[in-house]
């Protein structure tokens, strides 16, 4: 019953210094809103606090503004507040700003610091963000160097993920954050597991409605012939076809190609469900697809039902 509002809570952190794309990642992992080139940057005053329910947990988003003196405000003044029952801390550099890359490793430690004292629990992300500004040969070098920078001295585990809003990256590395703040990993998974053995699926996947993955690709299914962006491109075009629909908040769409049938299946609890079935399979085992089918809208009432709970 989605209209009773979820128990349990959860605390993300979003920092960085100014202009490391903080706010756009949350534009665009969150709001689903399409990333643009050349986007004006707007810098975030004091910090800005947004929800997302996953999987039945309310994420609390902080998007701390990364300006000098809003850090020093968070990291000082302001520090138990902030820093007291996270979850996760999602620390954003920008790859590109070398010259910044000491004040970032500055208020990372700083930040960490204050996470020992009061959220010694938490787990920690670095995103080394806006990949797409590196030219290609440099990629996996550049994200070297910054990483062992920013490792250095530090003893708690750190998460790295090399993003851009332009790619699947920024949806997988938040699927990441999402997976570990709400707990859903560990709810979702084994349902899924289970249901696609039954059924013999060879991909399976769930997703937030604006696309970042909640559980592990390589895991859970067997994706040979189908990669997370492809996964995400046909994903984008059923949500735009669907968008265009009147029913957007539980609905669902079936696809077929020479080999696959696909299935697609939206929850009102902001999840979505995506399936490949192989077609030689579905018939060795004498199923119809309007049975599947079938088996997938129960499926998914099953999942919206635990998620609620
Ligand atoms: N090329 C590129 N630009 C990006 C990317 N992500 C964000 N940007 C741009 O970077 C600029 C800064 O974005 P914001 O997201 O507003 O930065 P912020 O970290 O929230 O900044 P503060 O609010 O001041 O802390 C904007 O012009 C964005 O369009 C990316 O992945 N690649
Ligand atoms: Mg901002």
């Amino acid at each position: 019953m989605s209209y009773l509002k979820p128990k349990k809570t959860s605390k993300v952190l979003i920092l960085g210094l100014a202009e490391s794309g903080k706010s756009t990642i949350i534009k665009v992992v969150i709001e689903g809103e399409i990333p643009k080139k050349n986007e004006r940057y707007e810098a975030t005053i004091d910090y800005q606090r947004k929800q997302k329910v996953i999987a039945g947990t309310e994420l609390t988003i902080f998007d701390l503004g990364g300006q000098t003196a809003f850090l020093d405000r968070f990291t000082g003044e302001l520090s138990e507040f902030i820093f007291s029952g996270v979850k996760a801390l999602v620390f954003v550099v920008d790859s590109i700003e070398i010259q910044q890359i000491s004040r970032a490793k500055y208020y990372l430690d700083l930040s960490l610091k204050k996470l020992e004292q009061y959220s010694p629990e938490s787990t920690v992300f670095v995103f080394q963000h806006k990949t797409d500004l590196i030219p290609k040969k440099l990629k996996a070098e550049v994200g070297t160097t910054i990483r062992e920078y920013l490792t250095t001295g530090v003893s708690k585990h750190m998460k790295f993920y090399l993003t851009t809003v332009f790619s699947d990256t920024i949806f997988r590395a938040m699927g990441e954050v999402y997976a570990e703040a709400s707990g859903a990993r560990k709810t979702l998974r084994p349902l899924l597991e289970t249901f696609i053995r039954h059924n013999s699926a060879s991909m399976a996947q769930i997703f937030t409605r604006e696309g970042a993955p909640l559980t592990k690709v390589e895991n859970v299914s067997n994706f040979d012939h189908i990669s997370l962006t492809e996964v995400k491109e046909f994903f984008d075009a059923v949500v735009k076809r669907l968008a265009a629909s009147e029913n957007q908040t539980s609905t669902s769409m079936l696809l077929e190609s020479d080999e696959h049938v696909f299935i697609i299946r939206f929850l009102d609890n902001g999840l979505a469900l995506f399936f490949g079935f192989p077609k030689k399979r579905l018939r060795e085992r004498n199923e119809p697809v309007p049975s599947l089918y079938n088996k997938v809208l129960a499926f998914s009432s099953q999942l919206t039902s635990i998620t609620e709970r």
